[in-house]
């Protein structure tokens, strides 16, 4: 124990955390990973005793501000954080040495550690014209991340960008940019988002470290953790869109107040991601687009961000009650009863008459309240 708390100190001095600040952290990430608080425990033995596993990471094409994101939270340094956590053998932004050295240490990190070592991708894969639109030192982008992930143990890619092709595939894509897991067919972990939340990142790392095996994902290769959730089942301004309060112009009195920003063009109704529970930059409550005033544009999301027009209207997927209210009814066991079945044939009715509501409250009539403090403010 004595030995236990004393490699606590040392991580701390290390990361520049208190060794309670140090156990906040393993329970934070246990949180964000959908495991129970016990398991802060467990992560943080893992970080204090298992070895830190090799990390390759490339730039494509991309702003790189999935990095500089990294490198920009504060509490606590997750840069330090990460680099406690993985052996960063090669990254093109942060890496001192630079061409034929940097290139050869990569090879070598790669040849040293065939089958354990994890490659992270950042940036879309052009592929028009055999991928001439994006070379590194002589090499297209195509070619390297063929080559470095054939002895990777698990591919991650970073950003929207890496995981679909984001903003750079934007139509009509003349360089042919697309996602990893579409050049390499085979699996790799998406964590899309421009820029993705770092933390996200962080607890897949930890995730990984910890258990010997990536995080479950969905059907787009996501971790369920981060994306299982509509924005819309937990954004804060969710009450206004159940009340009919919207903000019908950037800077009106309905946007003054912090009402919904659906008929903005918000695309929180139909983009799976944790940004209103995660936030960003530790920056305290609010600090997440949507927070700020600005609607989401579901800039995690396939086909939603970067592809349709930002003051579109959002799909309504979801019209439930919001994630954090109270069940009608909790599930029991596994099989489905009469009871079961009747009731939730009555939640479904509930839903269809909860879509009805929302028809009429989607009108392109103004809120009354909003009409009211309009007309007031004419002159
Ligand atoms: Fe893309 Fe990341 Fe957006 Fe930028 O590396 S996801 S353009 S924040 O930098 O790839
Ligand atoms: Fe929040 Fe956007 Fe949903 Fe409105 S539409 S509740 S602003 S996520
Ligand atoms: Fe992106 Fe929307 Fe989150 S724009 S950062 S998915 S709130």
């Amino acid at each position: 124990m004595t030995n236990g708390l004393a490699e606590q100190d040392l991580v701390g001095q290390r990361l520049g955390l208190s060794r309670r600040a140090f156990m906040q952290l393993c329970t934070g990430v246990a949180a964000t990973l959908g495991l129970g608080l016990s398991e802060g425990k467990v992560i943080a033995q893992a970080i204090l005793s298992k070895r830190r596993p090799p990390v390759i990471w490339l730039h494509f094409a991309e702003c790189t501000g999935c990095t500089e994101s990294m490198l920009r939270s504060e509490h606590p340094a997750l840069d330090r954080l990460l680099l406690e956590l993985i052996s960063l053998d090669y990254h093109e932004t942060l890496f001192a040495g630079a061409g034929h050295q940097a290139e050869e240490a990569r090879d070598a990190s790669m040849a040293e550690n065939k089958g354990k070592y994890v490659l992270v991708v950042e940036g879309a894969i052009p592929t028009a014209e055999n991928g001439i639109y994006c070379k590194v030192g002589g090499k297209t982008a195509l070619e390297i991340v063929r080559k470095c992930s054939e002895g990777a143990a698990a591919v991650i890619a970073l950003g929207s960008c890496a995981a679909w092709g984001g903003m750079p595939s934007t139509g009509p894509n003349p360089t042919g940019c697309t996602g990893v897991a579409e050049i390499l067919g085979k699996t790799v972990v998406n964590i899309p988002g421009c820029p993705p939340n770092p933390y996200n990142f962080l607890s897949t790392v930890i995730h990984y470290l910890t258990y010997g095996r990536l995080p479950e994902l969905d059907a787009q290769g996501r971790p369920k953790f981060a994306y299982g959730r509509l924005i819309h089942e937990n954004c804060e301004r969710r009450p206004h869109f159940d009340a009919g309060r919207f903000a019908q112009q950037f800077g009106d009195d309905g946007h003054r107040q912090g009402w919904c920003l659906y008929k903005l063009g918000c695309k929180g109704p139909e983009t799976y991601a944790n940004c209103p529970s995660i936030l960003f930059c530790d920056a305290g409550s609010g600090s997440w687009p949507v927070g700020t005033g600005h609607p989401c544009i579901g800039c995690t999301e396939k086909g939603i961000g970067f592809a349709k027009p930002i003051h579109a209207l959002a799909d309504l997927k979801f019209v439930g009650p919001i994630a954090n209210s109270s069940r009608i009814v909790e599930p029991q066991g596994n099989g489905i009863t009469v009871l079961t079945a009747a009731v939730a044939a009555g939640v479904a009715g509930v839903l269809v008459g909860a879509a009805a509501i929302k028809a009429t409250q989607l009108s392109n009539e103004p809120h009354p309240e909003q009409e009211h403090s309009q007309k007031e403010e004419k002159p």
